[in-house]
């Protein structure tokens, strides 16, 4: 075999290799990470159970669902007073919670980090848009428009990777640092 045969070859299995990998594991279904489920069997699900631990008021509830109340969107800095307005996000997306590590877990774990009402910080209800706007961004992408909750927010980030070890890409990770030390974050 000449070297260019052999090169060739070595780089056709490493190939081959990074596709396999890539489908065993790194694929990102949404599916995988489940619905808002009721955990706690309460009749309301995750989704309602943020919204209703959010509202600043006593939120009115119907049929298990919250269907009024008072939000304050720190994404945004804005005020809502329906459900319809809002998202209920995953301050670390599920696809870069999946690309950073998630793809390991089982489907009950994956199932939890949908789910996670432990950590405050983990599920929050923002503004439809700016939700949207974010999709599965993270910091060195996207960062909400009101510039007061930068330091919440990147703490709150950096909280949700070290309960579910989950790993920082590089340029994610200089995004932090540089919003940490420009806010003087504490
Ligand atoms: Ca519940
Ligand atoms: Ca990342």
């Amino acid at each position: 075999m000449d070297r260019a045969t052999y090169v060739g070859i070595v780089v056709f299995l490493g190939t081959l290799l990074f596709g396999l990998v890539q489908a065993l594991g790194q694929d990102y279904d949404r599916g995988e990470y489940g619905g808002w489920i009721d955990s706690d069997r309460d009749c309301l699900n995750t989704r309602h159970e943020v919204l209703a631990a959010e509202s600043l008021v006593p939120p009115l509830f119907l049929n298990c669902k919250v269907v009024t109340g008072l939000w304050f969107d720190p994404y945004t800095g804005r005020t809502f007073t329906s459900p319809q307005d809002l998202d209920v996000d995953h301050l670390v997306p599920l696809a870069e919670a999946h690309r950073s590590g998630g793809f390991a877990w089982t489907r009950e774990k994956k199932r939890a980090y949908a789910n996670d009402l432990e950590n405050p910080g983990h599920l929050i209800a923002v503004e439809l848009g700016a939700n949207r706007r974010k999709g599965a961004k993270d910091p060195a992408g996207w960062m909400p428009p009101n510039e007061s909750f930068h330091c919440a927010y990147v703490l709150a980030w950096i909280g949700v990777k070290d309960k579910w070890r989950l790993s920082m890409d590089e340029a994610e990770s200089a995004a932090i640092e540089r919003i940490l030390r420009e806010r003087r974050c504490r």
